[in-house]
């Protein structure tokens, strides 16, 4: 009992050494501070495996009963889908769907068009499966340029285009690629489109009218012709305690492409790219959900857009410029040396993060930043530009 309490302390002195979300100097992190809830879904979860679903029936029952959940906040009744690791691994799953689509047609290598804007986990897809990517160039609102796409397939219809990945809501400024128009080129080529939403998916459904701004389209979901799959992470704006990704596919169609035999299991096949993987973001994010309901979510990403404007309004102020007026809760700021003015304001316990696309600081408005932490890292930007 000794032992454990000095263990317990032990760690306790390292998890000290974190950052906590609370104190809003975390600006550029993607999670939050898990709703409560989790903390008792967590232990009671604990032990769980789906990785061997036929020994936690009840586990999996509820991973089924999630992705209807997700999927009907999706326009989609009846998807199939996982909650996984992350984002990462859920959009490597959508590219394996596409990479075993395009074996089937005789391809070795499957040709994908790909935004600029695409987070750095589909180069981890390309890396282990021979992908072939053509970047998409990004036209004046940052997303992908549609035009550019047409006469990109018309050209190259010949040689087999395989697949698109579109964004909703891009891990540097938050803008939603205009995948109705991309729907409509990929439904007359009959091209598979995935939406990475992993950021964007437990915030558009949620957002009022008066935040859309004009000239996105904020539409993004099954609802399209040939959006096949979505990336939608319950562990970034779902408030879900990580690890929770999710993955979702039109139907249940697409689980052959992701299937391998296991003969050693409850089951003889599995699809998910992780074999042994906990129960815990499954649960957690049913219960968030039905805690929280739309109405929840609703409040939640109102509130952080409430904060994104005050954010630009104080900025305003200092005269401190915008990239683009925000689109979801993501602000980039302009600056002429984003790494030297970050690594400032690092010492001074600031933490944001900067954009790759565009010379920025970036900002993500997440539950846990309030009106006071802007104020203060407004005055601390102010005295860094000082100095
Ligand atoms: C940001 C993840 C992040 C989280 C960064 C916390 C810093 C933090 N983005 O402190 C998109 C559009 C993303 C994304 C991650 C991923 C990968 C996919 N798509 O595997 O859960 O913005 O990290 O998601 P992950």
């Amino acid at each position: 009992m000794k032992k454990e309490k000095e263990i317990l302390e032990k760690l306790k002195k390292y998890r000290e050494m974190d950052l906590k979300y609370e104190d809003g100097r975390i600006l550029g992190s993607m999670c939050t501070k898990p709703h409560p809830i989790s903390k008792k879904i967590v232990e009671m979860f604990l032990e769980t495996n789906l990785g061997d679903p036929g020994l936690f029936p009840g586990t999996k029952r509820l991973e089924e009963e999630v992705i209807k959940m997700i999927g009907e906040m999706l326009h989609n009744n009846n998807p199939f889908g996982y909650i996984i690791s992350g984002g990462t691994e859920a959009n490597i799953t959508a590219m394996r769907v596409v990479k075993k689509m395009a074996k089937e047609k005789g391809r070795r290598e499957a040709n994908i068009l790909i935004p600029e804007t695409a987070h750095f986990s589909f180069e981890k897809a390309r890396e282990m499966m021979d992908l072939n990517y053509t970047v998409v160039p990004l036209d004046r609102k940052y997303t992908m340029d549609v035009k550019y796409l047409k006469d990109y397939i018309e050209d190259n219809i010949e040689k087999g285009i395989d697949g698109i990945v579109t964004i909703a809501g891009s891990t540097e400024l938050g803008t939603i690629d205009n995948i109705p128009e991309i729907s409509k080129v990929a439904k007359e080529y009959n091209i598979y489109i995935h939406v990475d939403a992993a950021f964007g998916g437990f915030v558009i459904p949620f957002l009022e009218e008066r935040y859309k701004l004009e000239g996105y389209n904020y539409h993004f979901d099954f609802s399209l012709d040939n959006i096949f799959s979505i990336t939608v992470d319950p562990h970034k704006m779902g408030l879900a305690p990580i690890p929770a990704g999710g993955i979702l596919f039109r139907d249940f169609s697409f689980k052959r492409y992701l299937d391998v035999e296991t003969p050693y299991l409850t089951e003889d096949s599995q699809a998910t790219l992780i074999g042994t993987r906990s129960g815990i973001g499954v649960a957690a994010t049913w219960g968030i959900m039905k805690v929280l309901g739309p109405d929840g979510y609703r409040e939640i990403v109102s509130q952080c857009m409430e904060n994104t404007y005050y954010l630009v309004k104080r900025m305003k102020e200092y005269s401190f410029e915008r990239v683009i007026d925000p689109v979801l809760n993501i602000v980039a700021i302009k600056d002429e040396d984003p790494v030297n003015t970050s690594l400032i304001l690092r010492k001074k316990g600031w933490y944001l993060s900067i954009c790759r696309c565009v010379d920025a600081l970036r900002i993500v408005v997440m539950p846990h930043i309030t009106k006071e932490h802007i104020d203060r890292f407004i005055d601390a930007l102010a005295q860094c530009k000082r100095d």
